[in-house]
């Protein structure tokens, strides 16, 4: 089966912080996962390279848009390989590829009757690029996302006939219920629609750096439909010479917090029904990592740089940490003495003390090579069924809970040393079998636990599974490997941490 999974593309007006690389390390568990499942994935993510935050962002800085954008753009390409995601494409939405689909996509919503003309009047906030409603608004007119006073538009627009779907919408939420998760956003996402849909502004004439609309080049699109587009128009062009769209569209899982749940869950889909596409199969929307309580942004500036904290700890130990600390789904704090306190209990300790005892153990007391035995029935238990459990959460996005089934399993080995105390046992060999028996389940726990690590912690998981001898990455269940394979010892994992200099 095919899954196609997406980030935000993000606006180049800035370099990226460890937000972005949030969402983007979020869609990376998922690709990962779903590919030791042995699915067919397609895994994308970008940068929105139009409109005003970009156009205004390029005037502070006395640099043209396409400048900025280049520039900032490579920032973002480049953190992918340092933080360990796997994407098959990258795109730019200032690429040309991109601007002939958009064009043709929209052409054929206009064709469709979808468009209208009209004036539009009401508040605009520049750094959202969005009108926003009454309803919207933060205390003295102000945007409540930025914290910066709106400004009193009145212009000449084209109008996408967002209104004229408004019982399909319904319609929609009624027969899926699992189309945006979680349910408090699904229930913002129908309470929105609920609350009557108005046609919704789809071109400026004063913008200056946007796509001409083809059937009126004196006005530039909107940059949010330029930018939706980009999860169908990359299928066109992702691979040279071959047409993606039949194989991976509609999409399986469209990622993104919580700010832009109203462009992807109310305006996404009837723009695709409007140009004769299906809706994606699903979104999750995830919360805000906040440092100290405010979100993290480019406008706030309380940023924590994702190259510093890799550099001290391993990009491993980010990704563990922000789907450790932060439950997925939420708005959650993070810290660096978050980081270091997960870092030295979890990471070094509960696993990284596990993988380096077992490899010790079944070296010095059998020679490498892990003995061949029964499952234990003790271990049996906390073992059953995991791999659906886990599956199953990821299936919902749910990468806090499937992490810590995982991590229960690590607890469960932990404690499995502790019992059996195989170093005793080892002292006089009384009963060889036994310590036969410890040393598998040991190692075969380590072995089927690391496996559903993979996509939270790649280096490692990598690493730990080489040397316990397998070369699958498929997700297996305890007892599957009969043993009889060689192992080797390994450096720590998660080496302790020297203070900054
Ligand atoms: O909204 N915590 O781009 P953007 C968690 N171009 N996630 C965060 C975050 C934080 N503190 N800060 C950013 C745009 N993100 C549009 C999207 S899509 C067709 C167009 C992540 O650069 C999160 O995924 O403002 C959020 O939705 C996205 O970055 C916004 O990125």
């Amino acid at each position: 089966m095919s899954y196609y999974v997406t980030t935000p593309i993000y606006y180049v007006n800035a370099e990226p912080h460890l937000g972005h690389a949030y969402s983007t390390m979020a869609a990376d568990v998922l690709a990962r996962h779903m590919r030791q499942r042995g699915e067919d994935v397609f895994f994308l993510t970008g940068t929105d390279e139009h409109g005003e935050p970009i156009e205004n962002a390029a005037e502070r800085e006395g640099v043209t848009p396409q400048e900025l954008a280049d520039r900032n753009a490579a920032k973002f390409e480049e953190l992918l390989p340092i933080i360990d995601v796997t994407n098959d494409f990258f795109i730019r939405t200032s690429d040309p590829r991109h601007a002939e689909k958009v064009a043709e996509i929209m052409q054929r919503v206009y064709d469709n009757g979808w468009v209208t003309k009209g004036t539009y009047e009401g508040w605009y906030c520049p750094r959202c690029a969005d009108f926003k409603t009454e309803r919207e608004l933060g205390p003295g007119n102000t945007c409540p996302i930025h914290e910066i006073a709106l400004e009193q538009e009145r212009e000449e627009n084209w109008f996408f006939r967002l209104s004229a779907f408004q019982e399909r919408l319904e319609k929609l939420y009624e027969e899926r219920p699992d189309f945006v998760i979680p349910e408090v956003r699904r229930n913002e996402a129908v309470a929105f629609i609920k609350g009557g849909l108005e046609d919704v502004s789809l071109s400026r004439p004063k913008l200056k750096w946007g796509m001409p609309l083809p059937w009126d080049s004196d006005q530039r699109m909107y940059v949010w439909f330029d930018a939706l587009l980009n999860y169908v128009t990359a299928l066109g062009f992702a691979r040279e010479g071959e047409d993606l769209t039949e194989r991976y569209w509609p999409a399986d899982m469209h990622l993104m917090a919580k700010e832009i749940l109203k462009f992807h869950a109310v305006i996404w889909p009837a723009l695709l029904w409007a140009a004769d596409l299906e809706p994606p199969k699903r979104m999750a929307i995830h919360g805000f990592l906040l440092m100290g309580e405010k979100k993290m942004s480019k406008s706030l500036g309380n940023v924590l740089d994702p190259f510093e904290v890799i550099d001290r700890f391993g990009s491993d130990a980010l990704r563990f940490y922000c789907f450790r600390e932060v439950s997925f789904g939420q708005d959650g704090s993070i810290s660096t003495a978050g980081f270091e306190s997960r870092y030295e209990t979890e990471l070094a300790n509960d696993f990284g003390n596990l993988a380096s005892r077992v490899l010790a153990m079944v070296d010095r007391y059998r020679a490498g090579v892990v003995p061949k035995a029964a499952i234990d029935a003790v271990l049996e238990e906390d073992f059953e069924g995991v791999v659906e459990r886990f599956s199953e959460l990821l299936d919902r996005a749910e990468l806090t809970q499937a992490l810590e089934e995982a991590w229960k399993l690590v607890r469960r080995l932990n404690r499995y040393v502790e019992e059996t105390k195989p170093w005793e046992l080892a002292k006089d060999e009384a009963d060889p079998e036994r310590l036969d028996e410890v040393l598998y389940n040991l190692a075969e726990g380590l072995r089927v636990t690391t496996l559903l690590l993979v996509p939270y912690l790649p280096r490692s998981a990598d690493q730990l599974l080489g040397a316990l001898g397998e070369e699958s990455r498929a997700l297996a269940e305890l007892g599957s490997h009969p043993g009889g394979q060689k192992v080797e010892r390994v450096p720590p994992l998660f080496p302790k941490i020297e203070p900054p200099a």
